[in-house]
């Protein structure tokens, strides 16, 4: 199977061809509505923000750290992958170029709601960098059956996702359910020998184009050159169901009592947002 390409879709087609079935989609020129298209560049972060921070694996790196390490980055000597920055905390600059968020598809979005604006309910609003050989670690579910919008906005990124319902296939962790535990740029068959009968589609996402990852699609990348990204996550009522099954099941290792009462929070939350969609508000 071939990922749709799609320049030119209306929303309607996106809600019945991809939204509905769950089928992934990069939107070619999607991000042509956002400033940060052709502004997002090492350099310009490098000169504007090179000393805001983040941090990997418990070492913290500045920006500039950061650019230097991805430009060296090689297959055989990769860089650490993901760099990641949230642009709320630490680069609320970059907000204005991302405008609107939802790129005028992922819409609605009750990430966006002011009850789910605490913070703990998954990453709202993410630049990812990375260099050549950089991969994320594992093949995953995105936490809380969250949808993500990943916008490339400089260099190419190699995405690899399964269509839905092959979880057989990848064997996920029994202790981090969202997590696979084959290593698909290494397969190992005799451990893991049904992965012969997982079926990955895996395509390049270049500047410009934007990767829509349904919730329940396990994915993985690969940075194939110096990359910068920014992704977020949409809910809405159709991942609704399996978003507050989520939280039951993120949360009750915090205990069952504070489980019981987070679940009930995204419930009446959940609702909320739902009649808003009836009434039309705007978030
Ligand atoms: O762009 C990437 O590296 C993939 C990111 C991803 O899948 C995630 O953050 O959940
Ligand atoms: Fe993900």
């Amino acid at each position: 199977m071939e990922i749709v390409r799609r320049s030119d879709i209306t929303y309607e087609e996106f809600v019945e061809n991809h939204l509905k079935p769950g089928i992934p989609i990069v939107f070619t020129n999607a991000s042509k509505v956002w400033k940060a298209n052709g502004t997002f560049t090492p350099n310009w972060l490098r000169e504007n923000f090179g000393e805001r921070k983040t941090s990997h694996d418990n070492k913290e790196y500045t920006m500039k750290q950061v650019l230097d390490l991805i430009e060296k980055s090689t297959v055989e000597n990769p860089a650490p992958y993901p760099f990641l920055f949230n642009l709320p905390s630490v680069l609320p600059e970059l907000i204005e170029y991302v405008q609107p968020v939802g790129l005028n598809y992922a819409e609605p979005n009750w990430i966006d709601s002011s009850f789910f604006k605490r913070g703990t309910w998954g990453n709202a609003l993410e630049m990812f960098i990375g260099g050549p050989g950089g991969q994320f670690p594992y093949v995953h579910l995105d936490y809380y059956h969250l949808s993500a919008w990943v916008t490339q906005l400089y260099g190419e990124k190699r995405f690899t996702v399964f269509p839905r319902g092959q979880e057989e296939f990848l064997y996920p962790d029994p202790n981090n359910y969202w997590r696979s535990q084959v290593n698909i740029f290494a397969p190992d068959y005799e451990k893991f020998p049904k992965l012969r009968e997982a079926t990955p589609i895996s395509f390049t996402v270049g500047p410009g184009e934007t990767l829509y990852i349904p919730f329940g699609i396990w994915h993985t990348a690969y940075s194939l050159t110096p990359t910068i990204s920014v992704a977020f996550d949409q809910l809405s009522a159709i991942n609704s169901i399996e978003f507050i099954k989520d939280v039951w099941k993120l949360k009750k290792k915090f205990g069952k009592l504070k489980a019981a009462y987070n679940v009930g929070y995204a419930s009446m939350a959940c609702l909320g947002c739902q009649i808003g969609d009836i009434f039309g508000v705007k978030r």
